[in-house]
């Protein structure tokens, strides 16, 4: 279990938690997988291909993993039928499935007669996921915040020139975050001010395979000539971020990805609705410009909101990609 929860973390931070799984035949861990994010495999379909892989007898196997092993059609199979077809004895697991979609394995493994243990290592599972699964727990989207900024905290010069801030590698790093997430939201003033497609491009210009619906929030009116009426968008006549996202997941949104300016940010900080924080920190200093993160109700240190980093940082050409989950209070 401690070999399938270091895996786990090997995994993206979104809208799926991050899973690892051990497959344990022959009396040693014959293989590790891990589950790459929304849309990829399974992490112990990962672990149950690479042990099939490397010649393995899988009929005394034991499958170990982080979640209990999900029980639906969604964007893969049931794990529990590639289990099930795997000929394993045995599954230990961490932590329930609580999403009512997924859950339900382990009564179903031990309906066709698998021995099937859980609990072990379960805080660690937890703690692992702690943001997944207060997000599933709420019923709302996973938000992922990002952030471009200088070294001092600023997105914009003083006369509003902000483009661009970060290199062309933190830039297609940020198209790629953008295909992963269902939804991109920016607020109306970022919309007035800057007219972004928010759409998914490689660096050549075109379009990814995976684009997420734009979206405005705010209460002015969207601009008939707007670049982002190219494509899927939505117009959210709000300023409170519950009821923002409360109408994305009606529109089956499982990942936010609130791309700011200042004032949307701050008002999903300082609800405390940011479950990832994804920043582009860039080697310059702007000074007297505009701040990506304003008023969130910090008056003294003792208030500050931490956070922690999730990954190493990537040096990205020039800047530095920072992976970070708030600290919960
Ligand atoms: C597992 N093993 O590695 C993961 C599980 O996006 P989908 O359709 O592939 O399904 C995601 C849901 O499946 C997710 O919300 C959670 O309930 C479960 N995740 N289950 O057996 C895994 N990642
Ligand atoms: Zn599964």
């Amino acid at each position: 279990m401690r070999a399938a929860l270091d895996a786990a973390r090997t995994g993206q931070r979104g809208a799926n938690p991050l899973v690892g799984a051990a497959v344990l035949a022959e009396g040693r861990v014959a293989a590790l997988g891990w589950h790459r994010g929304a849309g990829a495999p399974h992490a112990e379909v990962e672990a149950l291909a690479q042990a099939r892989r490397a010649g393995n007898d899988l009929s005394r196997a034991t499958v170990v993993v982080t979640l209990e092993p999900c029980h639906h059609h969604g964007r893969t199979g049931p794990c529990t039928q590639a289990i099930l077809e795997a000929g394993v004895r045995r599954v230990v697991y961490a932590t329930e499935d609580p999403t009512p979609r997924a859950r339900g394995g382990a009564q179903a493994l031990r309906r066709c007669g698998l021995s099937v243990v859980s609990g072990l290592l379960a805080r660690e599972a937890a703690s692992l996921n702690h943001r997944w699964l207060r997000a599933v727990a709420q019923d709302r989207p996973f938000v992922t915040a990002k952030v471009a900024q200088s070294l001092d905290g600023r997105t914009a010069a003083v006369d509003a020139t902000s483009q661009w801030i970060t290199g062309v590698q933190a830039r297609a790093h940020a198209h790629q975050l953008r295909a992963r997430c269902d939804a991109v939201l920016v607020g109306t003033g970022t919309l007035l001010a800057d007219d972004p497609r928010l759409s998914a491009r490689d660096p050549q210009g075109r379009d990814l395979p995976d684009q997420p619906l734009r979206v405005v929030m705010g209460t002015t009116e969207v601009p008939p000539g707007a670049a982002l009426r190219s494509g899927r968008w939505c117009h959210l006549r709000t300023r409170d971020p519950h009821e923002a996202l409360a109408q994305l997941a009606g529109q089956g949104v499982r990942h936010l990805l609130v791309e700011g300016g200042a004032r949307v940010t701050t008002a999903f900080l300082a609800q405390d609705l940011v479950d990832s924080l994804v920043v582009y920190q860039a080697p310059l200093l702007l000074g007297a410009g505009a701040a990506s993160v304003a008023d969130i109700g910090v008056t003294t240190l003792t208030q500050a909101r931490r956070l922690e980093l999730d990954r190493e940082p990537v040096r990205l050409g020039e800047d530095v990609l920072l992976e970070l989950s708030p600290v919960e209070r």
